[in-house]
């Protein structure tokens, strides 16, 4: 800095408005290239946002020199997803500018709120997976681990949703049609990565992999400021650039197609995000999109060690590795290879090294959402790979045997031709763990109990956590301010400090005051409710929301369910005074995923159907906003009043939308499953709607061959809601259309909606006679605001650094 004569501004908080609003002046004219008189809504975001990254560049540096100067373990974070959302406002927040920034762009005649909603959400990941990555991204940087995410630089993130006549409609997301001005291209940072060809002959251990075709990954760097901006990490998502551009031979003679060919090939890598969640489709493009960013990222933490140290046996000591879920799994052989056939290691001195350095999370243990590749196709596309899996899986069998494990235990990484991503993750792992203390437990006795027979030090919990900036201090204002009142913000880095709002839950006057916020923030979304859905929010009505990916296990259609039964009730006894409530569904399906969007399309026809519906006026309504998102989130969260988490206990991981919604002041219903069980614990029991079967009793019904139909016919309710659904009631122009829904609820129900249903219901009324008395109703509330402290991103952060990553924490 010193040497190109650049002044290092001061802290980054430091800045005046004036200071800024000129700032922002000359990025307007000098990076933008357009006057203040033409300039639209787009090019005010994007000078300001170049002059809030001027802010973050210099703690950028620092840190790397603070990380450098200290030679301190870095930890590498793997994902396939990072769904960061916007960042403009986010790195306002961080930097303290939130008033600087304000002020300067009104001194423009430039609304800062309309600036912050005018940036596409960077929607590079599909739900908790990719969110969680991203939490852990702000966290590291706030707690000050030296941290690097890496992923995929994707031109089409997820797709955008839209409903035509009530059926999901999907369109190809275009995050980067507008410049997007957080991120550095480093083109000097790029690797060549191989596919497919053969594997000869090498030194010793080594062999020769001669790919058939070469890709490059060029890396773009975008800054992760800490909260203050004290401390600076980075995102490096990797980007596929052809070889050569472009095939001159072939354009001479005129083969313009073929010219253009190669480049094309190349750049499909990274072109779009797969949009299954919890799913994998197996495609060969999909496992070349997790081998190009595992590979390049691999390369390059090597190359990073190596510029500083000699002994690669050292390695485990200064680098920590961490795979989110299986997708970056082929890490573990890419970093064999590179340490055998090109550092000449023998393999299992490369073995040792490798589980020395990497760490896997499980997500989930739905079997249809394990990896597994055909051997067949991995020998195609990666042929050295497979020849060291084989190894792997050698080596492990051999473990196997000397601890006296018998051969046949189903803990083998090939079988049946194919490769078990999730148990090679395993093998070659020091550590795995779990998003949940429940979900550890099952994978500790199920899917992965014969790996956790042979290593039982090898499975440890780290529950999620939502980053408190993002998910209380950036969306939700009314509240806090009120806790600067009341508790001043030491909360926001220490979110444990929200403890102290305990006795206040007691206090009548603090919690008129809370509950006024939570009222500020329904009717600050009425009138986006209003246009999204067409329905009305009155501020004393309950506001009910459901948000998240549409699965059958997460069970949209149990809580459909019980709102057809309850519009029912309320036809036939208008008389009662019903608590009124509107329910929000928010939610995209994999575009290939046909009961899902089937599912959709009901919930769609019934909001038709009871929204129109005057009996109901003002007691029911029911919204699907479409295109549910990070920004979405951050409008219905702090609005909330009931949050549903209601999967089939025992399937839902962890979930992290139950944590956002309780810390926003969401009284949960829900099962005992994932993270639920734990919100219980803290909040305590009388501050949640906890109902149904336990994952024990699930897997109890399910051994016992449970069957729905006597559950329907034991509940009149259900059985008319489903006979409704059954007979067109909601689809009067094609009676037909639910029927696969009906015939799967009536023969199959995998999920056990059937069976949980009266149980929820029963909840349900509970809750409408608990909003009646508002003081109790807040009281828990706050309790709930409380005690949710413990879900901080950054706990599990300093959990990973500690029991995990053996790395240390700056702040
Ligand atoms: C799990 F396996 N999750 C997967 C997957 O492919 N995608 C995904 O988003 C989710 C879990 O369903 C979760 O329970 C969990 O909290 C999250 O990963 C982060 O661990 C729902 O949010």
């Amino acid at each position: 800095m010193d040497e190109v004569g650049l002044t290092v501004p001061p802290d980054a908080g430091a800045v005046s408005a004036a200071e800024l609003r000129e700032r922002v002046g000359q990025h307007l004219v000098f990076s933008i290239g357009r006057g203040a008189t033409a300039a639209r809504l787009a090019d005010w975001r994007l000078a300001l946002s170049y002059a809030i990254r001027d802010r973050i560049v210099v703690p950028w540096f620092q840190t790397a020199e603070r990380i450098n100067a200290a030679d301190r373990k870095r930890v590498y974070y793997l994902s396939m997803e990072f769904l960061i959302g916007r960042l403009l406002d986010d790195a306002v927040a961080n930097l303290g500018l939130e008033s600087a920034a304000r002020e300067a762009m009104a001194g423009l005649g430039v609304d800062y709120d309309a600036l912050v909603r005018d940036e596409p959400d960077a929607a590079l990941g599909n739900g908790g997976l990719g969110r969680l990555a991203a939490c852990f991204l702000d966290s590291m940087s706030a707690v000050g681990v030296a941290g690097l995410g890496y992923g995929i630089r994707y031109d089409h993130g997820l797709f955008r949703q839209s409903f035509e006549a009530g059926w999901q409609a999907e369109e190809a997301e275009d995050w980067l049609a507008q410049p997007h001005p957080w991120e550095f291209e480093r083109p000097e940072a790029s690797f060549p990565i191989g596919f497919g060809g053969s594997v000869g002959p090498g030194a010793g251990d080594a062999g020769a992999w001669h790919p058939a075709e070469t890709v490059i990954a060029v890396a773009y760097d975008t800054p992760v400021p800490g909260w203050q901006g004290r401390w600076v990490n980075t995102l490096r998502l990797w980007s596929a650039k052809p070889t050569r551009e472009f095939e001159l031979q072939a354009f001479n003679r005129g083969d313009f197609l073929g010219a253009a060919t190669p480049a094309v090939l190349a750049e499909t890598i990274s072109r779009v995000l797969y949009p299954d969640d919890s799913t994998p489709q197996g495609r060969e493009l999909r496992l070349k999109q997790e081998y190009f960013f595992t590979a390049a990222s691999i390369r390059d933490i090597l190359q990073r060690f190596e510029r500083r140290h000699g002994d690669l046996a050292a390695l485990p000591d200064k680098v920590a590795i961490q795979l989110n879920d299986t997708h970056p799994a082929i890490a573990g052989p890419e970093l064999i290879r590179l340490l055998v056939d090109e550092r000449g290691l023998a393999f299992d001195a490369a073995f040792d090294i490798a589980r020395g350095c990497l760490h896997y999370t499980n997500h989930t243990l739905l079997p249809e959402a394990l990896e597994r590749w055909p051997a067949e196709l991995l020998g195609r596309v990666l042929p050295c790979h497979l020849e060291i899996v084989e190894r792997i899986d050698a080596r492990h069998a051999r473990e196997s045997a000397a601890a006296g494990r018998p051969s046949d235990d189903g803990t083998a990484i090939l079988g049946d031709g194919e490769v078990r991503m999730g148990t090679l993750a395993f093998v070659a792992a020091r550590r795995v763990n779990g998003v949940s203390a429940l979900h550890t437990r099952l994978m500790q006795e199920t899917v992965f109990g014969g790996l956790h027979a042979l290593h039982p030090e090898r499975i440890v919990n780290q529950t999620n956590g939502v980053t408190p900036r993002r998910w209380l201090h950036g969306c939700n204002p009314p509240l806090r301010a009120l806790l600067q009142e009341a508790i001043g913000d030491g909360w926001v880095a220490d979110l444990d400090r929200l403890e102290a709002l305990v006795p206040l839950a007691d206090d009548a006057a603090f919690r008129e005051r809370f509950a006024a916020a939570k009222r500020a923030n329904k009717v600050r979304l009425a009138p986006w409710l209003a246009e999204q859905a067409g329905i009305e929010l009155a501020p004393e009505t309950l506001l009910d929301v459901q948000i998240k990916r549409f699965h059958e296990y997460k069970r949209q259609l149990l809580n459909l369910l019980e709102t057809v039964a309850l519009w029912n009730a309320m036809r036939q006894a208008p008389e009662v005074d019903w608590t009124p409530r509107v329910k929000v569904f928010g939610g995209k399906a994999a575009p290939g995923y046909r009961m899902a969007k089937l599912i959709i399309k009901l919930i769609n026809d019934v909001a038709r159907t009871v929204n129109d519906d005057p009996a109901v006026r003002g007691r029911l309504q029911v919204a699907f906003p479409p295109n549910y998102n990070v920004s979405m989130a951050e409008r219905l969260i702090p609005a909330a009043d009931l949050s549903e988490q209601i999967s089939t206990a025992g399937l839902e991981a962890s979930g992290t939308g139950n944590m956002k919604l309780a810390l926003n002041g969401a009284l949960t219903v829900g099962t005992l499953d994932g993270a639920n069980v734990e919100i219980r614990d803290r909040v305590g029991e009388e501050n949640i709607f906890i109902f149904g079967l336990t994952a024990e009793e699930v897997a109890r019904r399910r051994a016992e061959g449970y069957a729905p139909a006597a559950c329907i016919a034991a509940s009149p309710r259900l059985a008319e809601a489903v006979e409704q659904i059954a007979s067109g009631r909601f689809s009067p122009d094609e009676p037909e259309r639910f029927r696969a829904i009906v015939e799967d609820l009536r023969g199959h129900d995998r999920f056990l909606v059937c069976a949980d249903f009266e149980a929820y219901w029963q909840r349900q009324r509970a809750i409408d006679a608990a909003w009646r008395d508002r003081a109790a109703w807040t009281r828990s509330a706050v309790l709930n605001v409380a005690r949710c402290g413990w879900f901080s991103s950054d706990r599990a952060i300093r959990g990973y650094a500690k029991e995990i990553w053996n790395a240390e924490t700056e702040f």
